[in-house]
């Protein structure tokens, strides 16, 4: 008997499986930040692992599932957290997130995004998502992570005026360059960083009694509020600020009573927060690009099965592309929005003076040793 159309039926099947498990891997890959290498290790234990996540939303959440997928039971149901409001673009991207994550996993993932601080400031949201209270957050850079997470090398990936166009931010970052902090910060700190979304461009923005600024010398003894933790204390002390640590839900108030003098913050939002409301002065010295990095646990993300981080990733990276868009674009809108309906006065400054002060702040021995001989150089060459 002819045994080889058998054989021939085998070698198509096999053909078969390869391109069709060759196609889905590759499109894995495809998907993927660099700095959110798939865990293939602990797919045993997918969807009854210990670290899956159970928990339902207190009824706050504001996460929806796309229509035809509302009758499945999610496997995963899981916290995503911000301090951003409702009308911040991030919570819009995470609602965005949620949707589509929800379809394309066919409602076996479910996320309720539970914006405004409801479940925790910046510092604690990084600290849940560490010991797995919260599933995911959104609000992490490496300016938090450099004290929250134990990790002060990190803090140099935000360091101002080290990126010269967002494309050498996102080179840097998603490159083996970034590749490595991630990875090391995921060892020391249990945090997986699954991507990078553009938050906008950092500027000053100043009250009256501030005044007009435009080299770091005029912010001398200028209440700057800064982000609560000692890297990006060290941002405002770049700039020639006095910088004061507050909280992200605290800064309106602030800047009304007059406790601070002005803050830093994209225009975006700055608009959303309405914080144009209670300040005159917008210096445009994009100083840093800003960006968070949408993070989970890593014990949790590493129980998931591959096709469920995925579709995590996926619907992460479809998010990160419909961020940026609309990111891009208020940046260019808000401007004159905040001229006309505000009264703030756009200051051009010498950007070269605060850059040189940038600089010559973090030529400073103790950076060395935090980040590295010659880390910042570097880096900031890197992005040239
Ligand atoms: C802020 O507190 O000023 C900041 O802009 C710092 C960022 O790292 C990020 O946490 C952001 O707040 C929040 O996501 C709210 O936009």
């Amino acid at each position: 008997m002819n045994s080889f159309p058998k054989v021939r039926a085998v070698i198509v099947f096999i053909a078969v499986l390869l391109v069709v498990f060759g196609t889905a891997s590759v499109f894995a890959n495809g998907n993927q930040e660099k700095g959110n290498k798939q865990n293939t290790t602990q797919q045993s234990n997918s969807s009854t692992g210990s670290s899956q996540s159970t928990a339902q939303s207190s009824g706050s959440a504001s996460s929806s599932s796309a229509t035809n997928t509302s009758s499945v039971k999610p496997t995963y149901t899981l916290k995503f957290a911000t301090v951003a409001g409702p009308n911040d673009q991030q919570t819009k991207t995470m609602k965005f997130f949620a949707n589509v994550v929800n379809e394309i996993s066919g409602g076996k993932i479910k996320v309720n995004i539970f914006p405004s601080g409801q479940l925790a400031d910046q510092k604690t949201e990084i600290l849940d998502v560490e010991n797995g209270s919260i599933d995911m957050g959104e609000d992490a850079s490496p300016s938090w992570f450099a004290s929250i997470a134990n990790y002060p090398q990190i803090g140099v990936l935000e360091a101002p005026y080290l990126y010269s166009s967002l494309d050498e931010m996102y080179r840097v970052l998603l490159g083996p360059v970034g590749q490595k902090y991630w990875n090391t910060l995921e060892q020391k700190s249990g945090i997986k960083v699954l991507g990078v979304w553009y938050l906008g461009t950092r500027e000053l923005d100043l009250t009256k009694k501030a005044g007009s600024v435009t080299t770091p010398a005029q912010l001398k003894g200028i209440k700057l509020r800064m982000p609560d933790s000692a890297a990006w204390l060290d941002v405002g002390r770049s700039l020639g600020a006095n910088p004061t640590p507050l909280g992200f839900g605290e800064v309106y108030l602030a800047l009304k009573t007059g406790t601070i003098d002005g803050q830093d913050n994209p225009i975006p939002t700055d608009m959303t927060q309405k914080f144009f409301e209670v300040t005159h002065y917008l210096v445009l010295t994009n100083h840093v690009i800003g960006y968070t990095t949408p993070m989970i646990n890593a014990k949790l993300w590493n129980s998931m099965p591959p096709k469920i981080q995925l579709d995590i990733t996926t619907a992460l990276h479809i998010a990160r592309d419909y961020n940026n868009y609309q990111t891009l674009l208020t940046e260019q809108t808000a401007l004159a929005k905040a001229e006309k309906e505000y009264g703030i006065q756009v200051v051009i400054p010498n950007q070269r003076a605060f850059m040189d002060n940038a600089k010559k702040y973090y030529s400073q021995p103790k950076f060395n040793k935090e980040w590295g001989d010659g880390v910042y150089a570097k880096l900031q060459a890197l992005g040239e």
